[in-house]
């Protein structure tokens, strides 16, 4: 089995033995893509098949699929010859530790779609705004005559349709750490690195390796590649930038570029290329508010570009681009109060941003399942610009010890989402904003972040049609 040679094949696994760990969404589209190359396939996970989707496991195993449920997993046992990783499950967990000790090669569903495909990839990471600049990039690509597949760590598993996809279309993929861990060749043609700050530290264990495994997006490049980076951050900039081989473009909101995306005083968003300048858009025409969303649009207009994307079709697609549900999400605005969903805001960052990006009295509703990461900034920010913090979840206590620790004290807890928005539009007056950006998984109260979100709306909307009886 050779795992580094992509030839876009039919039958490339025929015969081989693949052990697919995680049954979730990423794990039931590989187990599919291994039957139809002719592989012999087991799929495991540790929950039992009640809590997984059944139906799907049931169609699976009438295909052949030897299915291995309610324990961790023993892909030692069968002397398999690949084994294919969600990117929920760590690598240091024991079964999957011990095959990489015994030599078996271990990755994931992004590695064996782009070995999958003809397609030409775009890869976007970041610890915050890929999913924007994801579909951002994705609109733009889909204005052109190219046919377009948007997916990845935002929900369609890249190998669901890396096979079928025609040489001339693009994957637009956003992808995760967990992701980015395990690939073996992996190199998309256009990569970007939207930024980084603390994120799933708990899986990482430090920030420096998960800074790393993000920077293996561009791994694999070669000089044929592009690489869009952020010029505005400190630790993109402060990496040995020399080890990319590909070539670096860059963006940045605060400086002029002799070669990437940029704005110039007058607020329009320039793009210079060998030796040229062209003016894209201004930025006040973006739908998407706060600057971090400039700095998305800055990275997708560079992507673009490079990918040889026409200026005007770069234009006007931002401009009639509204942003992405569950992302500093408007709701409602009743009775003068402006209601927020930003449940994708889940680690720390992210909720500093949302945060930023409104210029009126914000009610925060943040906590959930926490990440490992510290809350001390949060707190400086919510003390800044917060006037009543309003906190869910399991990090409740945390999130309180730190934001008293700078002196905040206006806190309410509440048992249920209901609840919080109950006492956030109760505490609200016109002019203010309720925001729900918690910092933190939603794990501990919901299935997603997309639950967390469609559960905010609805006790929103509930709050204010009773309100306004
Ligand atoms: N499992 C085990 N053993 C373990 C851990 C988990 O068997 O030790 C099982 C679980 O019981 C579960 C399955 O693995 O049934 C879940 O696998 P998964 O968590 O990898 O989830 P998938 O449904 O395959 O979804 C994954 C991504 N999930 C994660 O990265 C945690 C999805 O990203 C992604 O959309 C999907 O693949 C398709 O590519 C979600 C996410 O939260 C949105 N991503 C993180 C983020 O954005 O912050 C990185």
């Amino acid at each position: 089995v050779d795992l580094i040679v992509k030839t876009g094949g039919k039958n490339m696994w025929k015969n081989s033995k693949v052990y697919i760990m995680g049954a979730g969404k990423s794990g039931l589209a590989a187990a599919e893509y291994f039957i139809r190359q002719g592989s012999q396939v087991w799929l495991n996970d540790e929950k039992e098949k009640n809590s997984l989707n059944g139906e799907a496991i049931d169609t699976l195993a009438a295909k052949g699929v030897i299915i291995e449920l309610g324990f961790p997993g023993e892909p030692l046992k069968y002397q398999v010859d690949l084994i294919v990783q969600s990117p929920g499950i760590p690598l240091d967990k024991p079964a999957l530790a011990q095959a990489a000790a015994a030599g078996i090669p271990i990755t994931n569903e992004i590695e064996v779609g782009f070995q999958a495909t003809k397609a030409r990839t775009m890869g976007i990471t970041g610890s915050n705004g890929k999913t924007t600049t994801t579909t951002l990039l994705g609109e733009i690509m889909k204005n052109t005559d190219t046919p377009v597949f948007i997916g990845g760590n935002i929900g369609i598993p890249f190998i669901e349709v890396a096979e079928e996809l025609p040489e001339d279309s693009w994957a637009v993929l956003e992808l995760s750490s967990f992701q980015l861990e395990t690939i073996r060749s992996f190199r998309p043609n256009v990569g970007v690195i939207l930024n980084f700050s603390p994120d799933h530290l708990d899986r990482h264990k430090t920030y420096e390796n998960y800074c790393n495994a993000k920077w293996r997006i561009a791994e694999f490049q070669t000089a044929d590649d592009y690489l869009v980076l952020n010029k505005d951050d400190s630790r993109i900039c402060q990496y040995d930038l020399d080890r990319i081989k590909s070539h670096k473009v860059f963006f940045s909101r605060k400086e002029r570029l002799e070669e990437g995306a940029w704005v110039d005083a007058n607020g329009i968003i320039q793009m210079s290329w060998k030796g040229v300048t062209v003016p894209i858009l201004p930025a006040a025409a973006l739908k998407i508010p706060g600057s971090h969303n400039l700095e998305n649009a800055l990275a997708a207009v560079a992507a673009a570009f490079v990918a040889g994307v026409d200026t005007k079709i770069i234009a006007d697609s931002i401009m009639n681009f509204k942003g992405v549900p569950h992302r500093i999400e408007t709701v409602v605005e009743s009775g003068g109060v402006l209601f927020v969903n930003d449940s994708k805001g889940t680690n720390i960052d992210a909720a500093i941003k949302a945060i930023d990006a409104f210029d009126r009295p914000i009610i925060l509703i943040a906590g959930g399942l926490g990440k490992g990461a510290g809350y001390q900034q949060l707190a400086e920010k919510i003390k800044e610009k917060v006037k009543l913090l309003v906190l869910i979840g399991q990090e409740k206590d945390k999130i309180e010890a730190a934001v008293r620790e700078v002196g905040f004290t206006n806190i309410i807890k509440a048992a249920s989402m209901e609840e919080a928005v109950a006492v956030s539009g109760s505490n609200a007056a016109a002019g203010d904003v309720v925001l729900l950006s918690p910092a933190c998984a939603s794990f501990d109260m919901f299935k997603s972040y997309a639950q967390r979100g469609d559960r905010f709306k609805e006790a929103v909307f509930a709050w204010t049609a009773k309100r306004g009886e």
